[in-house]
């Protein structure tokens, strides 16, 4: 196991994490005595637009997958003009849906420090002028949920919540929705459909949730770990923030290592770190295993390779590796892991998630999961990899939501970088994974 090095060290900059330690932080008591709600206090002092500016300034990106501007979004919600109250109902919506495979990132954070969500929830409501919001929680996150729903009861009780928060005259009401277990409920409109009481599917865009949301209404749907990420902003400020990350990808991130490494976990670093980095952090791969290939952002994301081991883990260095930062799900890979039984399973996942809305990622997946357990039982032809490439192709850019196109990822970049390892099982080289009983299951 390898000792980080001071330097690397200096790479840790626990924000959102720097709670998770102590004991007890998820009760009000102990969360009010390390700093919490101060950031409220502040930012009921500030005018909503002021607070709009100050996450603009930022440079804050959304932290659910696609690293929107999180300032810009709040900006899109239609205001009155010299701060009269809305005309229409404004909604801020978290997505806690965490489902993504490898992503475990704001399941712990609600879990430890769930009055950091809840702060941000009511400074980001205020900041929009909504006076109601939702924490659309996974259904399987008991836990969490259960202290989430603690939380939410502790600032009622102690006014941070209801009527007249802190006697500033701005009211808000929070309630925590679990889900049903379905990852199509991460994708934002099937969660607003889904928390309306209808089959959750994704609705077409545009209309954005921003001006045609939750109940027809303008609605800002933002992840976990962007609003946790308010009250420090507003403590520290925008300059402050910016010390961390880079030019175009500020801040802190919590990126979750999983897999072939010695120490998995959360791990926030300053975004842009590489992941030779992180695996010192993490004290190096598992003994007796080499890096072969990993995810950078979740089973959505394509595939990197050991060549990747220095590229730096923000939006724009891993989008110029042909690849996407997601949700900074790193899981780890060796040479003994095999690239085309991963890949088989993660489709095996899309397969069984796909809602049926539409028809490339509907039939697409299903049967390229029959193509995968042919080649994987010893059964695959060379024309299969043609195939798959085939149906990727009508699959991406062609699909009613991102479910469609991330399944493509590993499958694409599994072939770029690991095509003898499919040539392997065609060809009789490698062993089937897969029995004949299996392959009559496709
Ligand atoms: C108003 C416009 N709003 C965009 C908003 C939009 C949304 C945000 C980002 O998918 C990705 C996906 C997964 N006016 C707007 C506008 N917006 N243009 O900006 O939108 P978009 O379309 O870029 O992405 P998305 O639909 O939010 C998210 C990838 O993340 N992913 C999966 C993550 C899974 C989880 C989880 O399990 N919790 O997060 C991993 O990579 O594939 O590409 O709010 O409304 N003109
Ligand atoms: Fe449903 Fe898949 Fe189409 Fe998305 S891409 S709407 S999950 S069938």
């Amino acid at each position: 196991m390898t000792t980080p090095r001071p330097e690397t060290l200096a790479k840790l900059t626990p924000v959102l994490t720097k709670r998770w330690l102590s004991p007890d932080a998820w009760r009000i008591g102990t969360y009010e005595q390390l700093d919490g709600y101060a950031a409220l206090r502040k930012a009921l002092k500030a005018h909503p637009d002021d607070l709009i500016q100050l996450i603009k300034d930022s440079g804050l990106r959304g932290r659910g997958g696609a690293g929107f501007p999180t300032g810009l979004k709040w900006g899109f919600i239609p205001q009155q003009p010299s701060g009269n109250p809305p005309t229409v109902p404004h909604y801020l919506v978290v997505n806690a849906d965490e489902g993504e495979p490898g992503t475990c990132k704001d399941l712990p954070l609600m879990t430890h420090d769930p009055h950091a969500l809840v702060e941000g929830v009511i400074i980001a409501s205020y900041a929009i002028r909504a006076s109601r919001a939702y924490i659309y929680i996974r259904g399987e996150a008991v836990h969490a949920a259960r202290r989430l729903r603690n939380a939410v009861q502790e600032a009622y009780d102690k006014g941070y919540l209801g009527r007249n928060i802190l006697r500033s005259g701005y009211d808000l009401e929070l309630v925590v929705h679990s889900g049903a277990g379905a990852y199509i409920c991460g994708e934002e409109t099937a969660l607003l459909d889904s928390l309306e009481g209808f089959r959750g599917q994704p609705r077409l865009r545009p209309p954005f949730p921003a001006t045609h949301g939750l109940y027809a209404s303008p609605t800002v749907v933002n992840n976990v770990g962007t609003i946790a990420s308010v009250p420090p902003i507003v403590l520290g400020g925008a300059d402050w923030w910016k010390t961390m990350g880079t030019e175009k990808s500020s801040g802190p991130m919590i990126y979750s290592l999983s897999g072939r490494v010695a120490n998995p976990g959360q791990y926030e670093c300053s975004m842009g770190v590489t992941l030779r980095e992180l695996l010192e952090l993490a004290g190096g791969m598992q003994p007796g295993h080499n890096l072969r290939f990993w995810t950078p952002g979740g089973s959505s994301t394509p595939l990197l390779a050991a060549e990747h081991l220095d590229v730096p883990l923000d939006f724009e260095g891993v989008a110029a590796a042909g690849s996407i930062l997601g949700t900074t799900a790193t899981q780890i890979f060796s040479d003994q892991d095999c690239p085309v039984y991963a890949t088989y399973r993660w489709l095996e996942f899309y397969h069984h998630e796909s809602c049926g809305k539409c028809t490339p990622c509907r039939e697409g997946n299903y049967w390229m999961v029959r193509v995968y357990r042919r080649i994987l039982s010893g059964q695959g032809t060379h024309e299969d990899l043609d195939t798959l490439l085939d149906t990727c192709d009508n699959i991406l850019g062609r699909s009613f939501c991102g479910l469609g196109d991330g399944a493509t990822s590993s499958v694409t970049s599994s072939l770029k970088y690991f095509k003898q390892d499919y040539l392997d099982y065609i060809e009789g080289r490698t062993a089937p994974k897969l029995s004949d009983k299996q392959l009559v299951g496709a």
